[in-house]
């Protein structure tokens, strides 16, 4: 209903994912930032899977709902959102996606460190292989079906590396969609030139801590400067930055786009 105020509509509550994402932090800066906490704004922790199925729910039957939000995310091929202005820059600008290595991996594992420094696609990529995995295709199937429909793009990461004879590949991420695309997906690169990957899921504090610890050997989940910023910060020294592996990435608050006179995280306090 756009006439009555938002707040009560969701019970001045905002549906939120795991307490370890940056973007959960983020909101509760954003809560404070824009003076949310004096209507009683409050986040609600859950998961991504909880939260797109209320989000889902809510947008079939027409209601009122704010969600933490981000892309490269399926939520947004699947269902007509629209991210709320931060005129606060309060989550920051753009984000990128960086790929990170334990110290020494070069000199260990050159191969390997090269296809992982080349490795670079599009957010439009990334969703593809998403929307596989969301229409219930195992995430290995997914990569291989996606590599074999991108051949040029894998030529691309592969072209002229030294091939290897089953030397293992440790990489851990964190089971957001974006991050089940990009490990499956770049691992299977691996497995092109060799390699045997070992993938291995985590929360974000330990994923960083095995990359920093030599415990893992790569991970493709930084997402910076702002979302996975305070890791970064905590365990730069210690790590191998080897660049972005996908430019464009956008966290913030997100809304369906029927709720029209929602525009700006401002319009909350109306
Ligand atoms: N995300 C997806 C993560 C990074 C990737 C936006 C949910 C977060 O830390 O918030």
């Amino acid at each position: 209903d756009d006439k009555k105020p938002l707040g009560p509509q969701v019970n001045y509550t905002i549906t939120g994912i795991d307490a370890g994402a940056g973007i959960m932090a983020g909101t509760q800066r954003v809560i404070k930032d824009y003076g949310l906490a004096k209507d009683n704004w409050q986040l609600q922790t859950s998961s991504t899977a909880a939260m797109t199925t209320q989000l889902g729910k809510a947008i079939k039957n027409k209601q009122a709902i704010v969600v933490t939000g981000w892309t490269p995310h399926w939520m947004f091929t699947k269902y007509n959102l629209k991210f709320l202005k931060d005129p606060k820059l309060t989550y920051g600008k753009a984000e990128n996606i960086h790929t990170i290595t334990r110290v020494g991996l070069k000199k260990d594992k050159p191969s390997a460190n090269t296809v992982l420094d080349r490795f670079y696609w599009t957010p439009a990529q990334m969703s593809q292989v998403m929307l596989k995995v969301n229409g219930g295709m195992e995430p290995r199937k997914a990569a291989q079906e996606w590599l074999k429909e991108h051949p040029a793009q894998l030529k691309k990461w592969t072209a002229g590396v030294k091939h290897v004879h089953g030397d293992s590949i440790h990489m851990t991420y964190v089971a957001w969609d974006s991050e089940i695309a990009s490990t499956y997906v770049v691992a299977e690169a691996l497995r092109k030139v060799g390699y045997k990957p070992n993938l291995q899921a985590m929360e974000m504090q330990p994923l960083w801590a095995s990359i920093a610890t030599s415990k893992a050997d790569a991970m493709t989940c930084a997402w910076l400067p702002n979302t996975s910023g305070r890791y970064f910060h905590m365990y730069r020294s210690k790590v191998v930055d080897l660049g972005v592996n996908l430019k464009g990435a956008q966290v913030g608050l997100a809304v369906p786009t029927y709720m029209k006179n929602i525009n700006s995280i401002e319009d909350l306090k109306k």
